[in-house]
């Protein structure tokens, strides 16, 4: 579908470095450091540029960590991509309402691709696997904030999809806003 700003708003299944895109999403940690996950498959496939360019933010900007919410790029190494964002998505709670947090990850992470001229962006489902987030409530939270805050020189926002589940939750999401 497409916003009021005119951005494509696509679904995709599948693994995503193997993307080709301006902009690859990390669902990162704040350490930036690595770990499991969509994380762990990016650093692998893109290889030491990542980690190296990740060690050099922690150094010269981001000593205690990125903050939860936050996002910042760096190259792609050998992704099919110019730019790796990486944001910190909230650890589900189900005491505390982290929603903003999670709202902030994809519109910190449109704000840093449209800072670099991206065109085109790519998306996992932040928060919804190690981190626990219930794929239905972190699908609507992914898709309302796209369509509101995405916008030129973004074109194409893809959220990349792993599995049949999250495909299906984020699918019934966005035909409900169509
Ligand atoms: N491509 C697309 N989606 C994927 C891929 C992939 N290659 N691999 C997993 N997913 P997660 P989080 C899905 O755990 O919940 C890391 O250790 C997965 O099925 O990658 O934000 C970090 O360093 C799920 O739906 O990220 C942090 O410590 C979604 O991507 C922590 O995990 C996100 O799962 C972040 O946890």
């Amino acid at each position: 579908m497409r916003t009021p700003e005119g951005v494509t708003v696509t679904l995709v299944r599948g693994d995503i470095t193997r993307q080709s895109a301006d902009v690859i999403v990390n669902a990162a940690n704040s350490s930036l450091l690595g770990g499991g996950g969509v994380d762990g498959a990016i650093h692998r496939r893109g290889g030491p540029e990542i980690l190296a360019a990740c060690r050099e933010l922690r150094a010269s900007q981001y000593g205690k960590g990125l903050r939860t919410g936050r996002a910042v790029a760096t190259t792609a190494g050998a992704l099919d991509a110019q730019w790796v964002v990486h944001t910190v998505g909230p650890v589900w709670s189900s005491s505390e309402d982290r929603s903003a947090l999670l709202a902030s990850c994809y519109r910190e992470s449109l704000r840093v691709a449209a800072e670099l001229g991206a065109r085109t962006v790519a998306f996992p489902a932040i928060s919804t696997g190690i981190y626990g987030w219930p794929m239905d409530d972190g699908a609507r939270i992914a898709v309302r904030t796209v369509l509101e805050v995405a916008a030129p020189p973004v074109t194409e926002v893809r959220f990349v999809l792993f599995d049949a589940h999250a495909y299906a939750e984020f699918e019934e999401v966005l035909e409900a806003q169509g």
